[in-house]
């Protein structure tokens, strides 16, 4: 198995490298978005658009799910989200005459760069059976066909329904409904990718799924962690956040095998010090973790706070808690050498940061992909519980756990019942609201239905959104996967890999973006969203449509319901198509804490969702307690020779669209394939500074797979481990190397053996 940079792109991959940069943000910042957003949009539309991002009667950027703060600068973006309104509004269009130019073998040799940088998608297109390439096609022959596939199957459970996380709480919320009138929980989504081993460990421990703290509590926190997480490219509000904090007193400690700039220094484009000064400088500790050592980190912490006099908070626990002997007695246990093996860390790091820990009243940890994409993930994120736990850093001011969402509504998707394990309560609901019997057996995952199209059990693929085969791993066996699928449909923006790469039939239908115009039969429309922190608010687009054939996404799902549940279904979709308060009144029916919608959400700063643990202490587990658990030490470890490979975003990425091919605080230009390695592990490996290496991933079923053509880096990560870019590396990412309990790819820690080559 091996992959190559597609032949026949105009766009040559050759990357130019300076020093990492020790700061992010400030004006080269701002700068750099401007241009970006001049080139796709021009000057005039660049100015009204970038007005309303996430202004109370806007749009809610497309960037990220950081909470927008309650008192909003006139410029409320930052520079990738910036990026992100540019893609969306960029002012090229790709026509039918385009796909008449291009047979889909021609698209299929394309990088995803190329592929997004053609523009919007402008009518709904078809690749019929055997035909070279698409042709436009009515939305209603659209509907039909898929109805034909759809109807022809043998079970509804052969049909998979993907979810990225964009999509609005509304559209969310009608297409799991469509799914589970058709007869199927096979609803997977971006999540079980993303944060699915958050949502895992915290149900089980805290009993809600999601975060427990607001914006507030970061600037009440004492002490703040940030591991696994690069807020400076993927959340980079999140900065501003951090420095006020950091004027309030709180300490940062950051867990990375990165150093990463925009943990480093912040120079906030907004404030004078950012402008003219030097900047805050964030992290007060650096712990440069080796790929994978965080569970033993948290594990040696807890010991090192039990054996602390007075360290623990008795009451909360004794209250609160279950569990707690048998998670104190594997704790105890936690062995020094065995930590600082796992971690790289020297002892002085850990005691360092024991003293912070035991100086702050109020933690919070904040994660990100960095703790969710190994195999033990689950525990991992479970030890981060025992150790806030353990000082009673759950539902009080200033404290808490805080995973950091990455779509900007892929938690309000999960809550509006995108999700493949749905609760028995949530389908009752569904039941008593809507009267039908929604089906009870768990669906297939993202994994699982790989699997499932691999093995002839699914054969027709629906996406809402996102880019699947592009975002899953193991690119080869997904790509084949896809290919026997009898129909793919993809509601899309803009043109991707999983465009090109398709079942026997293939359908784009291209849909509207947060920042357009929604005009429905009941009138203009707008949309909700819900961010990291649990915060509902509308979104409102005000650009006109890319093109005038474009349908919303909830105007897509009612057809296509209407088309093929028929008169059976006594959902009344043609009027949720004319007026989305008429979807909330029913989410409000069906969804705690979505009470009195229509009403509460006209408040521009939306309101926020109920949390058991944050508001009251109470915990909706299976004991009824905050659960501690004792997982055994797991880290992962690369045969001699080897190296851990985590694939991760440059700069200038948003998942799998390439906004650019620079990664500017790493100080990479011009090229993606390249491969960070620490000097000392290059030298032993033979690699120079800029010598080209294949990286080959090893499984241990003894099967390798191949990303050929890196240019390799030497950089300051942490020793034995290496970093590229996804979604170029995701061939080397095993279908089956998941996080245990979640089945998140393992897509942080692939164990490669890299072989040097001449250049290409
Ligand atoms: N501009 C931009 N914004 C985005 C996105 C984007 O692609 N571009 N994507 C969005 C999405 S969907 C998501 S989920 C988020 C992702 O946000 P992040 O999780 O910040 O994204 P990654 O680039 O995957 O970075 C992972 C970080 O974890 C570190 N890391 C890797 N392995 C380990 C480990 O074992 N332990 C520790 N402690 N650290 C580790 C890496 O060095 C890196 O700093 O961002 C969202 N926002
Ligand atoms: N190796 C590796 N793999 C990873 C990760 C990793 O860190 N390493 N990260 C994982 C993570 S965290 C995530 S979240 C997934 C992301 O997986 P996805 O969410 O599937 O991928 P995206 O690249 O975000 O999807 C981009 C596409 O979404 C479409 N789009 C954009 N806006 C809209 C819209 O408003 N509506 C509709 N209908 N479509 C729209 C566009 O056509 C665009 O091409 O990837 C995962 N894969
Ligand atoms: S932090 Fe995220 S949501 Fe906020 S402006 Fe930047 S990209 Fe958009
Ligand atoms: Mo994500």
């Amino acid at each position: 198995m091996a992959a190559k940079p597609p032949a026949g792109d105009p766009i040559q991959d050759a990357p130019e490298v300076t020093p990492p940069q020790h700061a992010a943000a400030g004006l080269p910042a701002v700068g750099h978005s401007l241009r970006i957003a001049h080139q796709q949009m021009g000057v005039r539309r660049t100015a009204l658009t970038l007005l309303r991002v996430n202004q109370k009667d806007g749009f809610d950027c497309p960037g990220c799910a950081w909470p927008e703060p309650d008192k909003r600068h006139a410029a409320e973006f930052c520079e990738n989200g910036a990026k992100a309104v540019a893609e969306e509004a960029t002012l090229r269009r790709v026509t039918p005459d385009f796909f008449a130019a291009h047979p889909v073998a021609d698209l299929a040799t394309r990088s995803g760069y190329w592929l997004g940088q053609q523009g919007r998608l402008t009518e709904p297109m078809y690749l019929s059976e055997g035909a070279e390439r698409y042709e436009p096609v009515s939305w209603d022959r659209a509907f039909d066909i898929i109805a034909d596939e759809l109807t022809a199957l043998d079970s509804p459970d052969e049909a998979v329904f993907y979810t990225s996380g964009r999509t609005s709480n509304e559209a969310a919320f009608l297409y799991q409904l469509f799914a589970r009138e058709f007869g199927t929980n096979n609803l997977p989504d971006c999540s079980n990718m993303c944060h699915e081993s958050s949502g895992s460990a915290l149900t089980e421990t805290l009993g809600v799924g999601k975060g427990s703290v607001l914006l507030e509590d970061l600037y009440k926190a004492d002490l703040i962690v940030v591991a696994g997480q690069n807020p400076g490219t993927n959340h980079p509000r999140m900065l501003s956040a951090l420095e006020k904090a950091k004027a309030n007193g709180a300490k940062i400690i950051s867990i990375n095998p990165l150093p990463e700039a925009g943990l480093e220094r912040f120079k906030n484009p907004q404030n004078a010090r950012g402008i003219a000064g030097g900047g805050t400088a964030l992290t007060d500790l650096f712990l440069q973790i080796r790929i994978g050592g965080d569970q033993a980190l948290f594990r040696l912490l807890n010991k090192l706070i039990l054996e602390t006099e007075g360290a623990t908070d008795e009451e909360f626990i004794r209250e609160h808690t279950h569990g707690f002997e048998e998670f104190a007695a594997a704790a105890r246990a936690a062995d020094w050498d065995e930590t600082l093996r796992a971690t790289g860390l020297d002892r002085a790091d850990i005691d360092r940061a024991l003293r912070m820990v035991l100086d702050s009243k109020r933690t919070i940890v904040c994660w990100a992909m960095g703790l969710t994409q190994h195999k033990h993930s689950v525990p991992t994120i479970r030890e981060v519980v025992n150790f806030l736990l353990l000082r009673g850093n759950i539902g009080r001011p200033g404290a808490g756990v805080c995973p950091v969402r990455g779509h900007s509504n892929v938690q309000g998707d999960r809550t509006m019942g995108i999700f493949e394990r749905p609760a028995p309560a949530f389908l009752d609901a569904l039941e008593r609201e809507f009267g039908f019997a929604p089906p009870r057996e768990h669906g297939f995952d993202v994994v699982r239905a790989i699997r499932a199209l691999r093995d002839g059990q699914a054969k027709v693929f629906f996406a809402m959104g996102g880019n699947f085969v592009a975002a899953s791993p193991d690119t080869e066996v997904t790509e084949d996967a896809m290919r026997t699928a009898r129909l793919t449909v993809h509601v899309s923006t803009k043109l991707n890999r999983s465009h090109v790469v398709t079942g026997a039939r293939a359908l784009i239908l291209p849909t509207l973006g947060r920042t357009e115009r929604d005009l429905q039969g009941g009138g203009p429309q707008f949309v909700t969203v819900e961010d990291s922190m649990g915060m509902v608010h509308a979104s409102r687009g005000r650009l006109e449509p890319a093109s005038s054939h474009l349908l919303s996404e909830p105007a897509i799902v009612c057809r296509l319901a209407r088309r093929v549940l028929g008169p059976e279904s006594h959902t009344p979709w043609e009027e949720f198509e004319k007026d989305y308060a008429r979807i909330r009144d029913r989410i409000a029916a069906v969804i705690p804490g979505f009470e009195d919608f229509n009403n509460r959400v006209s408040d521009p700063s939306g309101f926020a969702l109920p949390h058991a643990p944050r508001d009251s202490r109470s915990f909706p587990t299976a004991t009824g307690k905050a659960n501690f658990t004792a997982a055994p030490i797991e880290y992962p470890k690369a045969p001699e020779g080897r190296l851990l490979l985590q694939t991760l975003r440059s700069h200038d990425q948003y998942n799998t669209t390439i906004y650019g091919l620079d990664d500017r605080y790493r100080g990479i230009k011009n090229g993606r394939r390249v491969v960070l390695v620490h000097p000392e592990d290059a030298q032993e490996l033979g690699l120079a500074d800029g010598a080209y290496a294949d990286l080959v991933s090893e499984w241990k079923d003894g099967t390798e797979r191949r990303a050929t053509g890196f240019r390799v880096i030497h950089y300051p990560t942490a020793r034995g481990c290496a970093a590229s870019y996804y979604p170029e590396t995701n061939v080397l990412v095993p279908l089956d190397a998941t996080a245990d309990t979640s089945n998140t790819p393992a897509s942080k820690s692939v164990v490669v053996r890299l072989e040097q080559t001449t250049p290409a």
